[in-house]
């Protein structure tokens, strides 16, 4: 067999699945993993008769490889990436890639980037979404780091990568270091959010409502066809429409603590370290959290009560109300994950094109959706638009739906049901839409204990003030006092 296109190190669900998917658009692929059993089983396997050649060492893979080497690595993020990294670089020659698919964080790929590049070869941080379907048929691949490395890495990665309607692939160039990484944790964090927004309304039907499964199905399904369409509501609709070997619902015997692997947190901590509201992933890891305190929840529930909730108004027109409450969250969620990216971008200087991000997630990912093609849409029309919700299309969407969202919050709040998402993308809306905030009296009270002075509205912005509150306090402004 000729020598191969690339190598790949990992062959776990998401390596094994990437291959296949390689060999099938016609690369040919050099694999290895740590347990070297797992390449015989596989070159035996799944790989039998295909163009895939099993390596039993990395001077093997790097052997096999056409030059510039390029080797992928879909191993557990965190310290394998940096020993295979470590262990890749002497094997390797000026002006080979080193790319990682796995879930890094990004200021692991900033600094494997600038090691890598230090050592005369290159480095790709890419995230890849879709899970192993995704990973077999298409998935959205997010490619950052060093710009050098693209157009080697390019036709395979387009090739493989998912594709919308038109033709164009899931997958594009991002930009220097960790913004591929980045894109692809925001990525995940807005995840987060889209699955708590569907998880309340479910809640809302279920125990506000009181609708039977069936009936939840059906909604889901007629919103599946609708401007909701999207890969978690598709998975819902089959979920609520699963049963058990006893015909009853088996999401009703699923316990009611979630998981998290980390990239929820670590997207709510980069907004936080960006100083950027992004409320709605914020209260999404959160709500994961409390689900996950159940013994907790159960002891709680019997000491402390609250209203029982019970319906009264025309079902069909709530049901319809949830709908668009749904889609206006959805989008505060998406828009704050801009938010946040349009920071990032600032701070690490990276040129993020966001109608290329809308397009890559439009397809192959879990959060894909018809929502997707019209942010891209929004962004293709005005690629400096600063928010998502000054844009015409969403605007207009966004106000429409305002008194369905705000009778849906309202009569969950007032019923005692738990909406952590719906309710605080209405907060955003109704705070991000104020000229006037009360932040005037947080100044105020920030300067009458700790002298940290305040603007004032008239007097140009950049001059700060402090007063002498209680007449006994001094006229020293603070620098350093922060409480
Ligand atoms: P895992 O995350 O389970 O990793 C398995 C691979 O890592 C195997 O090849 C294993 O080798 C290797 N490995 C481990 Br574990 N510890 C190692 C060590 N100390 N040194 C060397 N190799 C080590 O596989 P996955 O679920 O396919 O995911 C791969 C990457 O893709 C991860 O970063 C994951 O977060 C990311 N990802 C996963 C999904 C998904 O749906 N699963 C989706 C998107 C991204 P061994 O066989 O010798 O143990």
């Amino acid at each position: 067999m000729s020598k191969a296109d690339i190598g790949l190190i990992g062959l776990a669900v998401m390596g094994e699945n990437l291959v296949l998917n390689m060999e099938c658009h016609g690369f040919t692929v050099a694999v290895y993993n740590r347990t070297t059993s797992k390449v015989d089983n596989f070159i035996n396997g799944r790989a039998k008769g295909k163009n895939i050649i099993g390596s039993h060492s990395l001077e093997e893979l790097v052997a096999n490889l056409k030059k510039p080497r390029k080797v992928m690595l879909m191993v557990k993020a965190g310290k394998p990436v940096d020993d295979f990294i470590e262990a890749l670089i002497p094997l390797m020659e000026e002006g080979d890639i080193i790319i990682d698919g796995g879930n890094s964080n990004f200021q692991d790929t900033i600094r494997r980037t600038k090691y890598v590049e230090e050592k005369g070869l290159l480095f790709i941080g890419t995230g890849v979404s879709g899970g192993e379907e995704g990973a077999l048929k298409g998935p959205s691949i997010m490619p950052g780091g060093s710009p050098k490395a693209w157009e080697h890495v390019k036709p395979i990665f387009q090739s493989i990568a998912a594709k919308v309607e038109d033709g164009s692939p899931c997958c594009d160039w991002v930009g220097e270091n960790g913004a591929g990484h980045f894109v692809k944790m925001v990525h995940n964090g807005i995840e987060y959010g889209d699955m708590q927004l569907i998880c309340e309304t479910y809640q809302i039907m279920k125990d506000l409502l009181g609708l039977p499964y069936e009936e939840m199905h059906q909604i889901f399904k007629e919103w599946n066809k609708g401007e909701l369409e999207s890969y978690l509501v598709e998975i819902t609709r089959d979920i609520l429409a699963y049963k058990d070997a006893d015909e009853q619902p088996l999401v009703e015997k699923i316990l009611d603590a979630a998981g998290q692997k980390g990239t929820g947190k670590w997207t709510v901590i980069a907004s936080m370290e960006a100083g950027i509201p992004l409320t709605l992933i914020g209260e999404a890891v959160y709500a994961r959290s409390l689900s996950a305190l159940k013994e907790e929840r159960v002891e709680a529930s019997k000491i402390i009560s609250g209203p029982k909730p019970k319906f009264e108004g025309d079902k069909k027109q709530f049901i319809d109300d949830l709908k668009h409450a749904l889609y206006a969250s959805k989008l505060i969620s998406y828009a704050q994950g801009f938010m946040l990216m349009r920071e990032a971008a600032k701070e690490f200087g990276w040129k993020l094109n966001y109608g290329g991000i809308a397009l890559m997630w439009r397809g192959g990912c879990i959060i894909r959706s018809a929502f997707l093609g019209k942010i891209k849409e929004a962004f293709d029309k005005n690629p400096s638009l600063s928010n998502l919700l000054l844009d015409p299309f969403f605007k207009e969407k966004v106000e429409s739906s305002q008194e369905s969202w705000r009778r849906v919050v309202t009569t969950a709040i007032s019923n005692g049901i738990w909406v952590p998402a719906l309710s605080t993308a209405l907060n955003f809306f109704d705070g991000y839409r104020q000229e006037r905030l009360p932040a005037n009296l947080l100044q105020a009270q920030r300067d009458y204990f700790g002298a940290h002075t305040y603007e004032r509205v008239d007097k140009p912005r950049g001059e700060f003030f402090h007063t002498n509150w209680t007449g006994h306090g001094g006229t020293t402004s603070s620098t350093t006092y922060n409480v």
